[in-house]
């Protein structure tokens, strides 16, 4: 940390940059330790900015060798070099700047702006990477178009890539040069350079329109097998996004290329996006159904960021949510048209009830639009992601699937081409439908998840139902005396026949009948059904139709009645898992027993053969312990664990022989297919299997078969999983030694070794993490896995990161203070579970707020982890 406190930057401090850049020439060359960077900028000053302010670049750990203007070489005492800029106070209306500076990819440990991963040379530029390569206004709303030359051995690194097209190639002794042109301005952030030995899969696009585009996934040589299913995801994403939303792709060329050391999953860099290997490899062999289904989103997502994200971009920081919601939302349509609707939305609302409430209810709770941040890479949360593709959703619910595509398609035609907000993307939606959401804006500007809490009475005799709907949101840091949100309420009413009720309600225009939403806009609202020939059954937040949280009191029999009959099936899931809930809250003293009526039922979802077995596989996973812990007052993760696992057994037990049934039909000898289908009954069968396991030990034998005769990875990891989750701690290290035998040459596989071991209640003691450590196989420097061991342990060995001797934590705040300096955003992120410290049980707290003040302590905090530090401790 420079500063002796970072400072925050303001939303409101916004103004129009006084430059503009028209286009960039960047030559880069790629020397034994260092790279010369040339850059070229023609700039003119922005009219509507200040008169004759001065030009302030931004830079970071640049040796700038020189600058000139207009093809004059400036003396030292005509700019001053800052800490983290270049200021040139004296320059015309319209000029040519000229920079050399030099940069050391190979130093460079926070995966940010040019370094080596492996053997290669890559970049990683959002959200202020590039200021790491030159000198250059790097902010969204200053966008160029870029030239880029690449010089470097041409043995060494065949393959040179940059944005746009390939426009030149030439030879120079021993050296290989290449130009690329991207022809669409764009931000710096969106900026990509390649070099390294790999090899390609290529394949082709026709367009709507008839013009062919090339594909290309680069990898490195011993990954070539494993491309196929990252290229048919390209292309079905490709097509999803002409026929859904009208979108086309515009360049000749779509390249991704595939990198081991990497921050995040991937980066939508302009026609070159790069991708952590994790987020876009798989063969059968090597990755499971659960790793296909990520590789196909986030191929989808990024892909879709060429239109939301690239051709229409964010005006600054706080407008991250315009491309991130948006993006995420698409992919999750996407996902949903690809597999099943309701899994999709199952996941989606599972995530968020984690994660994203406990980081609403947490102290970095901010808005799907912040007011302020000090580190934006701080900002890449679950609120900005998953809150803001609610909320786009919740548009969708409101103006229906067409509206939503009038208004989509108005946003793209207003605004190709410019960096716009969050709230130039609702004028679309407005203006498309003639429609006012100032109201609903409200989702934008207001952190923490709202509570809505329902009140019933029926009147048999008038037959109505008089529905109470009440809203409150909590306070979050900074926010208090929050407004009323407009909340779109999808509900049913189930007769006892099990079908939806055909009703009419009162007021008429808070009830859109087709979509069966219902509009709560105020604190509280009363609403009368009528035509309610019966006592009903009430489905609230079908679809889950907003993120908030919801208290209705409904008892056991009424949950179970759900779980069996609603017409929605997000909503039958919901209801067991309420249900369920309430079963591990009952079995504190770990003692628990299934009533008949609830065996009954779970038993009949098993042996229903024409229900979808992914859907049934998730109402029957117990809620997990993170999830437990968010739907509990004051969490006290030792307690969480033992019910949880009194619940799990007692399934287990009561259901062994549905379960083992259920298995066997399902097992299938066909060769695996990475299609949903398949995919679906895989989920079921495993589930049955980690079951099976708790309940005898002839799962344990049967796992053990179906790890030995397995030819994909989902089916030999689910093995494993219930094999090291059974408690046979012998057992376990027998197959954990075969597979790391068997593996020990596959880097992405040996991370999914090590986060079954890290992540595991019956393994991951701290004691054991810090062994894991210490293997050959772990590497500090690389993302993929400290997640895979820190990452696994702290969210999810639960019972052990919360160990009562604080070592849990203490190892967390190691980890922490260890990466700080290389690499401040993994050092950031991996912070996440102890920022939770004021929910524990005061022991657990206390020990937790200890490490925190303990990393407080440090002198050299980067800014990312004083940012999340600081504000825990608040
Ligand atoms: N836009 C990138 C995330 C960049 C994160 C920078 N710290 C990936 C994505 O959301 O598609
Ligand atoms: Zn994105």
């Amino acid at each position: 940390m420079k500063d002796a406190q970072p400072k925050a930057i303001y939303l409101n401090d916004y103004r129009e940059p006084d430059f503009r850049i028209d286009t960039t020439e960047l030559t880069f060359a790629l020397e034994e330790d260092s790279t010369l960077v040339s850059s070229k900028l023609v700039m003119q000053r922005n009219q509507n900015a200040e008169n004759n302010a001065a030009l302030v670049l931004h830079g970071q750990e640049l040796e700038l060798l020189s600058v000139s203007v207009d093809g004059k070489l400036l003396a030292p005492e005509q700019y001053e070099v800052g800490e983290e800029t270049l200021t040139i106070a004296t320059l015309p209306e319209r000029f040519v700047l000229e920079i050399q500076n030099r940069i050391y990819p190979h130093k460079n440990t926070a995966l940010e702006g040019l370094y080596r991963s492996g053997g290669m040379y890559c970049t990683q530029c959002e959200a202020e990477g590039f200021r790491r390569i030159t000198y250059y206004l790097d902010r969204p709303d200053v966008m160029s178009v870029f030239t880029t030359h690449i010089i470097a051995d041409a043995e060494k690194y065949p393959v040179m890539l940059s944005n746009g097209n390939l426009i030149d190639e030439q030879q120079l002794d021993g050296k290989r040069k290449v130009s690329w042109h991207d022809p669409h301005k764009k931000p710096a952030y969106l900026f990509a350079l390649v070099a390294g030995d790999l090899l390609c899969s290529s394949d082709e696009f026709v367009t709507m329109s008839g013009r062919k585009v090339d594909l290309r996934i680069f990898v490195e040589p011993q990954n070539i097998d494993k491309t196929e299913y990252a290229l048919d995801a390209l292309k079905r994403s490709m097509r999803w996004d002409e026929e859904v939303y009208g979108r086309e792709y515009d360049l000749d060329i779509f390249m991704i290329v595939a990198v081991d050391d990497f921050n995040m999953g991937a980066m939508e860099n302009k026609g070159l996006n790069i991708f952590n290997s994790s987020c876009v490899l798989a063969n059968p062999a090597t990755a499971t159904d659960a790793a296909y289904q990520r590789i196909e989103a986030i191929v989808a997502h990024e892909y879709f960021h060429n239109w939301s994200g690239n051709r229409v971009t964010c005006r600054d920081w706080f407008q991250l949510s315009l491309k991130e919601g948006f993006t995420v939302f698409r992919d999750a349509s996407f996902s949903a048209d690809m597999h099943s609707a309701t899994v999709k939305r199952i996941e989606d609302a599972n995530i968020m009830r984690t994660v994203q409430f406990a980081e609403d209810g947490g102290p970095m709770a901010h808005p799907v639009q912040p007011d302020s941040f000090i580190e934006i890479s701080n900002f890449y949360t679950v609120t900005i992601y998953e809150k803001g593709a609610e909320v786009v959703g919740m548009i969708r619910k409101i103006l229906g699937t067409e509206g939503f595509r009038k208004g989509s398609d108005l946003y793209f035609e207003r605004h190709d081409g410019q960096a716009v907000t969050i709230y130039d993307f609702v004028a679309a939606m407005e203006d498309a439908n003639g429609v006012d959401l100032t109201l609903f804006k409200r989702w934008y500007k207001q952190a923490g998840t709202p509570r809505v809490s329902a009140e019933s009475v029926y009147d048999a005799a008038a037959q109505t139902l008089t529905l109470t709907l009440r809203q409150m949101c909590p306070d979050t840091p900074g926010q208090t005396g929050k407004l009323p949100m407009w909340i779109p309420v999808q509900l049913g009413l189930i007769g006892g026949d099990g079908q939806d009720m055909a009703v009419n309600v009162e007021p008429a225009s808070a009830w859109t009948a087709d979509s069966q939403v219902l509009h709560l806009t105020e604190a509280e609202q009363t609403f009368v059904f009528h035509g309610v020939t019966e006592q009903p059954v009430l489905s609230l937040f079908r679809d889950f139709s907003a993120p908030v949280k919801v208290e209705c009191e409904q008892s056991n029999e009424e949950l179970l009645f759900l779980l069996q009959n609603d017409s929605d099936g997000f909503n039958r899931w919901d209801a067991g898992q309420r249900l369920m809930l309430n079963w591990i809250r009952s079995a504190a003293d770990s003692q628990f027993e299934l009533t008949d009526d609830a065996r009954n039922a779970f038993a009949s979802l098993l042996a229903d053969e024409s229900l979808d077995p992914a859907m049934v596989s998730y109402l029957l996973t117990l809620p997990s312990e993170a999830y437990i812990a968010e739907f509990s007052d004051v969490v006290d993760p030792a307690a969480i664990h033992k019910a949880r696992k009194a619940v799990q057994l007692a399934l287990a037990e009561s259901l062994q022989a549905e379960f083992i049934a259920c298995y066997q039909r399902l097992r299938s000898d066909a060769s695996y297919q990475p299609v949903a289908a398949d995919m679906a009954a895989r989920s079921l069968k495993n589930l049955a299997l980690s079951y099976w396991v708790k309940a005898d030990a002839s799962g344990l034998q049967q796992a053990e078969r179906q790890y030995t005769a397995a030819d994909n990875m989902t089916d030999q990891m689910a093995a494993l999983v219930a094999t090291v989750n059974s408690g046979d701690r012998a057992q376990a290290q027998t197959l954990l030694d075969r597979f790391y035998a068997q593996w020990s040459g596959d880097a992405l596989v040996v991370n999914q070794w090590l986060s079954v071991q890290a992540g595991s209640a019956e393994m991951g003691t701290a004691d054991y993490i810090r062994s894991l450590l210490q293997h050959p196989a772990f590497d500090w420097r690389n993302p993929n896995k400290v997640r895979s061991v820190i990452g696994a342990f702290a969210n999810q060995a639960l019972v052990h990161f919360h160990a009562t001797d604080g070592s849990g934590y203490e190892l967390l705040a190691d980890a922490v203070l260890r990466l700080n300096e290389a690499n401040p955003q993994i050092a950031s992120r991996l912070l996440g579970p102890l920022t939770k410290w004021k929910r524990l049980v005061p022991a657990q707290s206390q020990l937790m707020k200890a490490q925190l003040e303990r990393i407080m302590a440090q002198g050299n905090l980067s800014k990312d982890v004083y940012e999340v530090v600081s504000k825990s401790l608040i």
